[in-house]
Formats: structure tokens, sequence, C-alpha cells
């Protein structure tokens, strides 16, 4: 098991002392005792898509946008990228070749939205945003949420480009459903789902996630990233988190949920990240064979990243920077 220390020692070891702990003492800003915050913002999110989705989540913030419009935004550039397939356009299909794409967003006052097993339109994210801030409800799931998305101005299209039509063509032919650890990260160096969470400078939380799931899922098969406090969960007083990995894993923990209430009762992020990646361990049996990855953010702009095996990375804004850095993990 990577520990912090170790995963200090690590960084060490790689000659990134001199910038990750300064970075990471950077990033531990306090609420000053004037309620002024110190550091802020920070921008932290899953994968090497983070880089492209942290900028411009920056650069809402800094053009005035609200912390719920960063995220938005922000996961809004992997969705749209072809050549990114594991969100949104370009994502890998399910077994049956149909993209089928999961949201769900969550903003400062607690408010949720979420689209799951959604076909065709390229931005689930903001379908999910209005579901949140225009409708009564939380979720809303296949051809409900397609004809909901039309009726507010979404154009559909075709999300199955050519190149993933041969790929899943050539893995149709025989359909081995057999995820493994960082299965959609092999043969072509695919990234997973994009989660980001962002904490703006009035120290304001919210929270965006979005994948196509499991690349040969079985149709229908909904994953975390949609479920409210499994892939994702914001409590603008205590913290936010976000996972990646199979979503099987997560849902049976409520992972994100939890990180956040290991934060509520005293933990730092980085606790509580390694303290819900250890839940799995102890309840899931079947941990052995995959990959979870959560990060995290309290109020104070501390933030933490935990996965089960190595290969987890994160993207994180923060003191003008923006950068990867590898996740510590149990494996
Ligand atoms: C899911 N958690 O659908 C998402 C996708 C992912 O590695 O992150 N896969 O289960």
């Amino acid at each position: 098991m990577l520990n912090r220390r170790k995963f200090l020692e690590s960084a060490a070891a790689l000659g990134i002392l001199g910038i990750l702990p300064s970075k990471i003492a950077k990033a531990n800003f306090r609420l000053s005792k004037s309620g002024n915050t110190k550091g802020l913002p920070i921008i932290i999110s899953t994968w090497n898509h983070g880089i492209a989705a942290n900028a411009e989540s920056l650069k809402i913030l800094n053009e005035g946008g609200s912390v719920v419009d960063a995220v938005e935004k922000g996961v809004m550039i992997p969705e749209a990228d072809p050549n990114n397939h594991s969100v949104g356009l370009g994502g890998f299909p399910d077994r049956d070749g149909h993209v089928t794409l999961d949201a769900s967003i969550m903003n400062s006052e607690g408010n949720a939205g979420s689209v799951c097993f959604l076909e065709n339109i390229v931005h689930p994210i903001s379908v999910a945003r209005i579901v949140m801030d225009k409708t009564p409800h939380v979720m809303l799931s296949g051809s409900g949420a397609l004809q909901f998305a039309v009726e507010n101005g979404f154009k559909q299209e075709n999300l199955l480009t050519p190149e993933m039509k041969k790929k899943w063509q050539q893995w149709a032919k025989d359909k081995n459903y057999d995820p493994k650890i960082n299965w959609e990260n092999e043969p072509n160096k695919y990234h997973d789902t994009i989660g980001l969470l962002a904490i703006d400078d009035n120290a304001q939380m919210a929270g965006a996630c979005t994948t196509s799931g499991m690349g040969g899922k079985i149709r229908g098969r909904v994953g975390d990233s949609p479920i409210i406090g499994a892939g994702l969960f914001v409590d603008n007083e205590v913290g936010s988190a976000t996972a990646t990995g199979m979503g099987e894993l997560v849902m049976k923990t409520l992972g994100s949920f939890l990180v956040v209430e290991f934060i509520r009762n005293g933990m730092s992020p980085q606790e509580a990240c390694e303290k819900a990646v250890l839940r799995i361990v102890e309840k899931v049996p079947e941990h052995k064979k995959f990959q979870i990855g959560f990060i995290a953010l309290n109020k104070k702009g501390e933030y933490g990243a935990y996965s089960l095996q190595p290969g987890f990375n994160f993207a994180l804004s923060a003191d003008g920077k923006n950068m990867m850095i590898d996740s510590p993990s149990y494996f």
C-alpha cells in the first residue's frame, strides 16, 4: 500500500519534491480570520484530459463566471473532443454499438442534476445542468432525457465516430466483455471519465462528472457518474468529491458521499479518499480486478486523491499553475 509518506518519498525520488510539497503547502489554503481566502480558486479533475478542462474552468472564473458555470464549461471540453474515447463525442460504445452517456452536476446550494443512458447529445453535462436549474427533479434517463434535451434546444448527432465504429466492430467480433484495470485506457491510451471539482475565490464549491461509461457495457448499463453521492457529491459547507473507475464498486459504497462524510467528520481530503478506497477493499471482494480513483476538495481548498491501483492521475489548477499529479494508490 502506498501511503502518503511513501507517496512523498516517491515524489522525492522522482525529483519533484521541490515542486510538489510547495504545491501541497500552497494548496493547503486556510480561510483567514477575516474570512477572506488566500490562494483560491482551486480546480481539480481526473486524468490527463483534466488539464484542458481545468484551463477552461479557470478562464470562466477569471471572467467572473460562477463556480457552477466553471465546472460545466470545463468538462464540456473533453465532451466535445472526438479524440477522447471515454467522454461524450467519440466515446467507446456499448456492446451493441451505441454511445450512451451519463453525467451529473452539483452547485453550491446543494442542488443536483443528472442524466443517464442519454444518446445523441454531445453535452450531457449541460442537459444535467438544465435538469438541475429548470425542473423539480434530479435525474432523467434514456429516451426521456433525450426528449427533454431536444425540447430544450439540444441538437441530436451521431456520437459514434468512424474511428470508434471501426474499433467497436473489431471488438464486437467476440464481444468479450471483460473489463480490466484501466481497461478503457488500453490499447490506445484512452482516458476515463472526467470528474471536476472547483472552489472559487469566495470558497464556493461545485462539481461535475461526465462519461460514456464502460466501453462494451451491456446496453442500458448506467454507472456511478450520474448517481448523486456515488460519482459526485458536493456539500458547500464541507467539501466535494468525485470518482472514476469501475462504477459498480463506487455505487456499492456510495463513494463520493462517503468521502465528503469523512471530511465532515474531520479527515483531510487525502485521508478521506484513502478511507473510501479502503471501504471498497473491505466490502467489495472483486476489487482486485478493477481500478477506482477518488479526488476531493475541502472548504479550505485542501485537496486529496487516492486510487485502488497505480496508474491514476489528476490535474490540479492552483496558484497560477495547471499540472498533472500521479495519485498514490492502495496497491
Ligand atoms: C463508469 N465510472 O461508468 C464510470 C466510468 C469510468 O473507468 O470512470 N470508468 O463506471
